[in-house]
């Protein structure tokens, strides 16, 4: 035994047992052991470091992923204190690596954790989920080292050398034995490190991936904070306010807004508590959506834009083209909601509300040409809100009236429990002729789409129930769009996008996913929308039945397994070169088919994707498209 002692002694059992309790249910910790949760393992790593920073310590954290899927955190704060803590006997630093919910209790408190949520739950998680860890801090002149495997301590903190510099690195290889794969996606944490960075203006995050023979990279340092992160989110956006509104306020309850209004028709506004995304929203979002109603309904009375007797605008109009990010900090955060990404503390509506409604209503007077040009869109909004409802109220006279609601072209199912139903909507005549005559006529239901398909990014909801690609899908799933939805009334429990695994595939896929975003939003948080996964081969050989394969990967695979001996490999190009059968047994039959579900968590991203493909700029789009043709798997990540 080396010159540290380390015995086991009471707490340290407990201290054992605490981190075996986190190895048994993993997903009490950090959510699921899928690839989720395996970046969940770099998020709570990273935190740490951006606590240091927001205490005013550390202005650079890196990130690599090093071949064989080992991740190394590095920042330049102060280091993890390394003097002994009174209580347990050994290292604060050990301490709050083997401590469930150690961190962050060693005074110097920074106020203002990175935590709550489905974050927060420590270094000691990441520890319990490690192969190894290895924690390397420079501070008091020396280096500190200390290692573990599977949570137990192998090397108790130790000097093993002598630096000027301060600083935290810490390396782990999650465990194989818990997590799914451990193959990080680089474009995923290079997203929330982007996020991370502008949500931490002057903070420098980098990440590089070093597992293939060309590393990626990418460096975010933003001095403009959230302003930068408006920009960033309207790249492709006609603006009407050149220069993002920025509010910020410091004291308890700190807070930072930037808004821009673009002359697209949707409502982006993103909001984050203690640098956590809030996607369900909560009190914070509803002092920001008070403020903006009121103080630009009070400008335009009192400069005569609108007169007492047109009434107020509704929020939706004033929100209507607007870009927003909103980030607060609280000291208790209560998060409620399915996630637990709603804020709860009812104070912070007030807060919001009169902290912006005084800088707001400032920045309107001062900027009288900006305030017009954003109260003339919100009027024509209000205008084009009360077309639609005419529109709407057409299309249901005239449903009335026909003796079906349904769609012509929709193959209708023959259960009525909406539940137990499906519907696939199929791009094309062929293929819909196909799912017709291959499909199980008891409970799946075919939408053939015609025509071409409108570009919902720059279409108001009016326009959109006139569309005759769009009404047909409108109608079969039964429930309404915008804020006449109603997801009680959807007629199929699953709605199933059946399209080609190429590139025009993938665009009629990001249309429709688009639409549902905007327009049926509920629809996809609820799961009912899934993508079908068509084979990409067929193997046939004499004797054999014949073998599909839905990815390269699985090809290669099954070539290894069957021998390529006389082995024909059919590349489908479509779903039009299946017959009926086919089609049924590869992508329709459910004992036998893969459906992707499609979840709108990482909101951000989606509608990022969304842009790009939908925005004005016709030049990003078809090389977004062409490296993105599998995005939509990646969606639930
Ligand atoms: C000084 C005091 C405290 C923490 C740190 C430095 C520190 C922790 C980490 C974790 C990753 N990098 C780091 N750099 C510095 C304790 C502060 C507290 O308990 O609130």
């Amino acid at each position: 035994m080396d010159k540290f002692e380390h015995e086991y002694g009471a707490d340290q059992i407990q201290v054992l047992e605490g981190l075996e309790a986190v190895r048994k249910r993993p997903g009490m910790y950090i959510g699921s052991v899928s690839i989720r949760g395996l970046h969940h393992l770099v998020y709570e790593i990273v935190d740490n470091s951006v606590d240091e920073a927001l205490a005013g310590y550390c202005t650079h954290i890196k990130v690599t992923i090093e071949p064989g899927n080992i991740i190394c955190v590095e920042d330049d704060g102060r280091g993890i204190p390394v003097g002994k803590h009174a209580k347990t006997g050994i290292s604060a630093a050990e301490t709050v690596y083997t401590v469930l919910h150690a961190g962050g209790k060693f005074g110097g408190d920074s106020g203002y954790k990175v935590s709550g949520g489905l974050h927060g739950v420590g270094a000691s998680v990441v520890n319990a989920l490690s192969q190894w860890v290895e924690v390397t801090i420079q501070r008091d002149g020396g280096i500190y080292q200390m290692k573990f495997e599977r949570g137990k301590t192998v090397m108790p903190l130790q000097k093993i050398g002598s630096s000027e510099k301060t600083g935290t690195k810490v390396r782990f290889l999650a465990d194989d034995t818990i997590f799914e794969t451990l193959e990080y996606q680089y474009e995923v944490l290079e997203n929330r490190f982007r996020e991370m960075a502008f949500l931490t203006k002057g903070l420098k995050i980098s990440i590089e991936d070093l597992r293939e023979e060309t590393p990626k990279s990418a460096t975010f340092h933003f001095e403009g904070g959230l302003i930068s992160f408006v920009e960033f989110l309207n790249k492709n956006k006609e603006k009407i306010n050149d220069k993002p509104i920025y509010i910020e306020k410091g004291g308890d309850f700190p807070l930072e807004i930037a808004i821009q209004y673009t002359t697209s028709y949707s409502e982006n506004i993103y909001s984050f508590v203690n640098n956590i995304n809030t996607i369900e929203g909560g009190t914070h979002l509803e002092g920001f959506k008070r403020s903006l109603t009121k103080v630009f309904n009070d400008y335009a009375k009192s400069h005569n834009i609108l007169k007492e007797k047109d009434g107020n605008l509704q929020g939706e109009d004033i929100r209507e083209g607007i870009t927003a990010v909103i980030s607060v900090k609280v000291k208790e955060p209560q998060f409620e909601g399915q996630t637990k990404t709603k804020l709860g503390n009812s104070e912070i509506t007030g807060i919001v509300q009169s902290t912006m409604n005084e800088t707001l209503s400032a920045f309107l007077e001062e900027n009288p040409n900006i305030a017009k040009a954003i109260l003339e869109k919100c009027i024509s909004a209000s205008r084009a809100r009360e077309a639609a409802r005419k529109a709407r109220e057409l299309v249901r006279r005239k449903n009335a009236l026909e003796s079906s609601t349904l769609p012509g072209k929709l193959a209708d199912c023959s259960e009525k429990d909406a539940k137990k139903c499906e519907v696939y909507i199929v791009e094309g005549d062929s293929a819909g002729g196909s799912a017709k005559q291959g499909r199980d006529r008891r409970f799946q239901a075919i939408l053939p789409l015609w025509g071409k398909m409108l570009n919902v990014e720059k279409s108001r909801a009016d326009k959109i129930y006139n569309n005759d690609k769009l009404q047909p899908v409108i109608l079969a799933v039964g429930a309404g769009i915008g804020n006449d939805f109603d997801i009680n009334k959807i007629r199929y429990g699953k709605v199933i996008i059946m399209a080609d695994a190429d590139v025009d595939g993938a665009h009629i896929r990001t249309l429709l996913l688009t639409f549902f975003f905007r327009y049926m939003r509920p629809l996809i948080e609820n799961g009912n929308v899934y993508l079908a996964q068509p084979p990409l081969y067929k193997l046939s050989k004499r004797g054999m039945q014949d073998v599909y394969c839905y990815s390269d990967d699985e090809l290669t695979q099954k070539l290894e397994e069957i021998g390529r001996d006389g082995i024909n490999i059919q590349r489908y190009k479509g779903l039009g070169e299946m017959n009926p059968e086919q089609l049924w047994e590869t992508t329709m039959n459910p004992e036998t088919r893969i459906l992707v579900q499609v979840k709108m968590d990482d909101a951000i991203k989606a509608d990022e994707t969304f842009t790009v493909l939908m925005g004005d700029e016709i030049g990003p789009r078809r090389e977004f498209i062409e490296k993105n043709a599998k995005y939509v798997k990646n969606l639930d990540v």
